[in-house]
């Protein structure tokens, strides 16, 4: 139950905020905040207030379950108004994080104070919105316009010593000292007589003429697709006007957003990532399992990728590879990465080297022994991972968790080479493994509830998303990849080129389409899988046969220059296409790029209703986390579930089932879920 507290400490009030778990500013507690603050500024014997929140974090901002509804007022910019008007000094006192609505009411208040691991930031974007209580005008006036547009754009949060540093709050005080400091500064304002200090009457410190057009094209290029970066620039922009004037700006522009389709979406998406932390049968009160220090076995991409991620978040890790010359390589290749994401989040060296030094290569398994977990990364060959798992389970210590980092392996089949099948499970890093956030978090028959448990809370510690997924080929990510790339081959036989099916799916909303994604990965890797189960694609072996296996050659579906990345269409391609649609007497026919988004993101649909289905994905949104995080879903399209959701499944299915017929693919039949959801008239989500 929600509840804002005011208790008064000699001449200052204290207002206490009180919303497990996050202080949400609901509107129960924004017209009580009111009430307490009227309350405040009424009281002659209150000189000043102070605003705090009880329990982890202070205000993590609005409700976002009220959101999108009727708006009841006082809404937060009302209340930010209200803070303005207040004739006594206010405040603000943050501990954890101060977001959104909460970082806008702490703007509002004259005078600032965080504890050191205060986060604060404005991240509406990431909801499909922008700041809509007064954020876009305040902080920019705080920390300047590009400070401001950095922040509000990327919507990620600065800690407490840069905001300190960048004038956003005014002191520092531990978690004991926070309300006492706080308390204590009031006082001081009072006895100083200074009067409350409005962000609203400063004006914003003059920008380069530039900022803002080139943020629009830097937002244009690195959002795309998204609607509300580029409406936080325009808010942004809007601060340069009187305060009254940028702020009704910023309302509609608010307003505008809220009304979008993307809010929507993204809400869906924000939920979705809290529900994949709720594992059904895994009890919250588990013994924990702490991991103090890994192992990684294999220092190849995915290797290397992987003890930079422990190495980043502070937990030492031994880099086992058996071949000196490959070990080499992969701290060389790991330096580089480590080097460069240094520079792009302004690391200084000393940490760099810090973290550097928490990574031991060694050339022998043994140096496992004592690891709390051991990743194995090999390459993809079951056999050798049984090995693997068979030898490190004779050398490492009892109680220590084993994790396979194999992208399709089955799993179980890996836990039965080892004496321990509790203790196993899959860690699926994705491709390059320190930047892409996602991991499936594979869980087999014999895995215990405690190393999963433990898993999960390792994975978070690498600042990753944790999705847990069943045993299955592929899992449910490349399984689902899998429907893709055989249906991206038929529309090459079909007719279309790269080119067409590549600059359909990016005009959908992926970052690069899947032929461009395939010469980028390596068409071997996926040749060799093809052969293992023996599947044939006939235009992807043949560019194989013909040594094209993509970037790493110089040429694949498309060739590449010298040191470049770009993918140039190549009449040898289109050769090669043209020989086995012969072969396979095609005639080739137009295909609009509709129906190549269509050819491609219904079969995979359609297979995550099998993976649903046999359990091996827990719910849909588990499905649009794997798919917007490790496969460039556009996220403002809340993921293939939800896609398919607003399409409408019936018109999924009955295409499905024209497709079915039409190109003789029985894989292309509706399975059983999406007939029965179709039935009950039934969405993934309803
Ligand atoms: N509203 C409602 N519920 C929220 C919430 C919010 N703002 N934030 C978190 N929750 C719920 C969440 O669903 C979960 O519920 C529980 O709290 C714990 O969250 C006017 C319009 C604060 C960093 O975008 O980023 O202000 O699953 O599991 O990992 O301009 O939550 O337990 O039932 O995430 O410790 C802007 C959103 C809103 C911040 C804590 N604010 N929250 O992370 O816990 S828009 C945000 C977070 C706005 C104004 C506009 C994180 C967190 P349940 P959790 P966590």
């Amino acid at each position: 139950m929600a509840d804002v507290r005011l208790e008064r400490a000699g001449d200052i009030a204290v207002i206490e905020i009180d919303n497990p778990p996050v202080n949400a500013l609901s509107h129960a507690v924004r017209a009580a905040l009111a009430s307490r603050l009227d309350e405040a500024m009424a009281d002659n014997a209150v000189k000043a207030a102070v605003i705090v929140c009880a329990g982890r974090t202070f205000v993590a901002g609005a409700d976002i379950n009220e959101l999108g509804k009727p708006r009841t007022p006082p809404l937060t910019v009302d209340l930010a108004t209200q803070l303005d008007g207040c004739t006594k000094p206010v405040v603000a006192a943050i501990h954890g994080t101060a977001l959104g609505g909460g970082l806008e009411l702490a703007l509002a208040c004259h005078w600032r104070v965080a504890t050191p691991d205060a986060r604060l930031g404005l991240p509406e974007v990431k909801l499909g919105i922008i700041p809509g209580g007064g954020g876009t005008q305040r902080l920019p006036r705080a920390i300047g316009a590009k400070a401001a547009l950095d922040m509000i754009v990327s919507g990620e949060p600065i800690g407490a010593a840069a905001a300190l540093d960048a004038g956003l709050v005014d002191a520092l005080a531990t978690h004991d000292d926070l309300r006492t400091t706080a308390v204590a500064l009031a006082r001081r304002i009072v006895a100083e007589k200074r009067p409350p200090k409005r962000l609203r009457d400063r004006a914003v410190a003059s920008a380069p003429a530039e900022l803002f057009s080139r943020a629009r094209s830097d937002v244009a290029r690195r959002h795309r697709g998204f609607e509300a970066p580029l409406k936080a620039v325009d808010a942004v922009a809007a601060a340069a006007m009187r305060f009254d004037d940028g702020l009704n700006r910023e309302q509609t522009l608010f307003a505008e957003l809220l009304r979008g389709p993307q809010f929507g979406t993204l809400r869906h998406v924000f939920f979705a990532e809290r529900e994949a932390a709720k594992i059904p049968d895994l009890a919250a009160d588990l013994p924990k399992r702490d991991i103090g220090q890994a192992a990684v076995i294999g220092a190849g991409t995915m290797g290397g990728g992987i003890a930079l991620c422990f190495a980043d978040a502070g937990i030492p890790v031994t880099l086992i590879d058996s071949d000196r010359v490959g070990l080499e390589r992969g701290l060389g290749t790991l330096r580089k990465n480590f080097e460069a994401s240094a520079r792009r989040r302004n690391l200084p060296a000393a940490e760099l080297d810090k973290r550097l030094a928490m990574i031991k290569p060694s050339l022998r398994l043994a140096d496992a022994a004592t690891a709390d977990i051991v990743i194995e990364a090999v390459f993809e060959d079951l056999a050798l991972k049984q090995s693997i798992f068979g030898k490190l389970d004779a050398i490492v210590k009892p109680g220590a968790i084993l994790a396979s980092n194999t992208s399709y392996q089955d799993i179980d089949r890996i836990a039965a080479s080892t004496k321990r099948p509790a203790d196993v499970l899959g860690l699926h890093f994705f491709s390059p493994a320190h930047v892409m956030r996602l991991v499936e978090v594979v869980r087999a028959k014999a895995t215990a509830p405690t190393v999963l448990a433990a898993s999960l809370a390792l994975v978070r510690k690498l600042r990753k998303l944790p999705v847990v997924v069943g045993v299955a080929p592929g899992f449910v990510g490349n399984r689902m990849l899998f429907e893709r790339s055989r249906e991206a081959e038929r529309l090459l036989r079909d007719g279309a080129l790269p080119h067409d099916v590549d600059l359909a799916m990016v005009e959908f909303g992926f970052p690069m389409g899947p032929f461009a994604a395939a010469d980028l990965a390596g068409l071997d890797v996926a040749w060799s899988t093809r052969k293992v189960h023996g599947i044939a694609f006939p235009v992807a072996d043949a560019l194989c046969e013909a040594g094209r296996y993509g970037q790493k050659t110089g040429k694949g579906y498309y060739r590449y220059e010298a040191g470049s990345r770009e993918g140039l269409a190549d009449p040898e391609t289109d050769r090669i296409v043209a020989a086995v649609r012969e072969q396979l007497g095609v005639t080739p026919k137009p295909i609009a790029a509709g129906v190549i988004v269509e050819r491609l993101i219904y079969p995979m649909v359609n297979q995550a209703a099998r993976l649903l289905e046999a359990g091996v994905a827990l719910r849909p949104g588990d499905i649009d986390l794997i798919w917007i995080n490790g496969y460039g879903f556009p996220a403002w399209r809340g993921g293939p579930m939800f896609y398919a959701d607003q399409i409408g499944l019936a018109n999924v299915r009955d295409r499905l089932t024209h497709l079915a017929r039409e190109l003789g693919e029985t894989a292309l039949e509706p399975a059983p879920l999406l007939e029965r959801r179709v039935k009950e008239g039934r969405g993934f989500y309803s």
